[in-house]
């Protein structure tokens, strides 16, 4: 039996019109009766606000592109198209923790440097040449990239292109504005210099970090990986291997999850990123979580049923799988890449995190 039907199936008590002149009373002095909502703030399992939504990429780019008339980066800040789940309409976030948009920046443009307490993450999803410096290193980005801006790192964004092309880059910013914004934890800075100075070589954190082995000697404090641009040519190539050389995972296809090489745990410590290799064929079993998820899909067609609905997704596209929705994925035409983050770094640090792996067919 279900908690609402056992609510609902309960008399009405004999003394209900005292109870209301009650509580009004006690409303003036900001009281309220825990009794009347105790179901619903300690829910037998998640019961989010959030829905299953997918965004398409063909859609959004001629309006993407649409606003680059409008407004240029440098007034805008960020010219970014907000992803907003479609549940929580006006506030900002696709899930209950996160933030997802669309970032444009133009050829020549500049976004200007900045800093602010919330952690970043930039998975480059059309285009190439754009750069993000961050904390005095400058990276170039091509698709499938995953890129951080820690907390509190100035960054600012430019495209200059490269090999003499230049182009309009978009890429699927992800961000933890939902999170500080519960913790009212958040402070956000402009620098004085448009473009911040350019203190090291580029790939300097990469050579450091980024080669299963580090300095040792090194400053590194920070809790956010330093490692800022994980390129994609490397996480793909392990994926490939591994489908030459193993069975899939029933549930999750080839997945590996992006590691801070000084912790081995998340690269930033709010959010958790994955990349997952769906081989052409792939019929996954249904799995759930507690960290509700976002999805930027890199390569090939695919399905996705959430929550019993089906979503049929292309490249470029950005899905959003809610808290405890059981997920199921294929592809049954080609192979698929999808990358994905969630809050699951926070949901294991506080103890809570809970993931099930459902084994009826269906
Ligand atoms: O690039 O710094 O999508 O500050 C939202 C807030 C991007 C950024 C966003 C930001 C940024």
């Amino acid at each position: 039996m279900n908690p609402t039907a056992q609510k609902s199936a309960a008399p009405a008590p004999a003394n209900a019109a005292e109870r209301r002149n009650y509580y009004e009373r006690i409303r003036p002095l900001h009281l309220t009766p825990l009794w009347e909502s105790l179901h619903a703030l300690v829910p037998r399992e998640p019961a989010t606000p959030c829905v299953p939504a997918l965004w398409r990429y063909d859609e959004i780019r001629p309006l993407l592109m649409e606003s680059a008339a409008l407004i240029t980066a440098e007034e805008a800040v960020r010219r970014v198209l907000v992803l907003e789940n479609p549940a929580l309409p006006g506030n900002s976030s696709i899930t209950q923790s996160i933030y997802a948009g669309l970032q444009l920046i133009m050829p020549g443009e500049v976004a200007p440097s900045h800093r602010h307490v919330q952690s970043a993450l930039r998975f480059i999803v059309d285009g190439k040449g754009a750069y993000t410096t961050v904390g005095g290193e400058r990276t170039t980005m091509y698709p499938g990239d995953f890129i951080i801006t820690p907390s509190w790192a100035w960054h600012d964004h430019g495209n200059e292109g490269i090999g003499g092309t230049v182009e309009p880059v978009v890429w699927l910013d992800g961000l933890d504005i939902p999170m500080l914004r519960f913790f009212d934890a958040g402070f956000a800075e402009n620098d004085d210099a448009k473009v911040q100075h350019v203190a090291r070589p580029e790939g300097n954190s990469l050579a450091r970090f980024g080669h299963n082995m580090v300095p040792v000697r090194h400053d590194h404090a920070s809790p956010t990986s330093p490692i800022f641009n994980y390129p994609y040519a490397r996480s793909r190539e392990a994926l490939a291997l591994l489908q030459k050389q193993e069975a899939p995972d029933a549930w999750l296809g080839h997945k590996l999850r992006y590691i801070n090489p000084l912790t081995g745990g998340a690269p930033m410590p709010t959010i958790g990123t994955q990349l997952q290799l769906l081989p052409r064929g792939f019929a996954g079993k249904a799995h759930r979580a507690t960290d509700g998820t976002v999805y930027s899909v890199v390569e090939g067609r695919g399905i996705a049923e959430i929550a019993g609905r089906r979503f049929e997704f292309g490249p470029r596209d950005t899905f959003v799988v809610p808290s405890w929705a059981p997920l199921r994925l294929s592809a049954p035409g080609e192979d698929v890449v999808l990358f994905s983050f969630s809050d699951r770094p926070v949901q294991q640090a506080m103890g809570i995190l809970r993931e099930a792996f459902l084994d009826e067919d269906a």
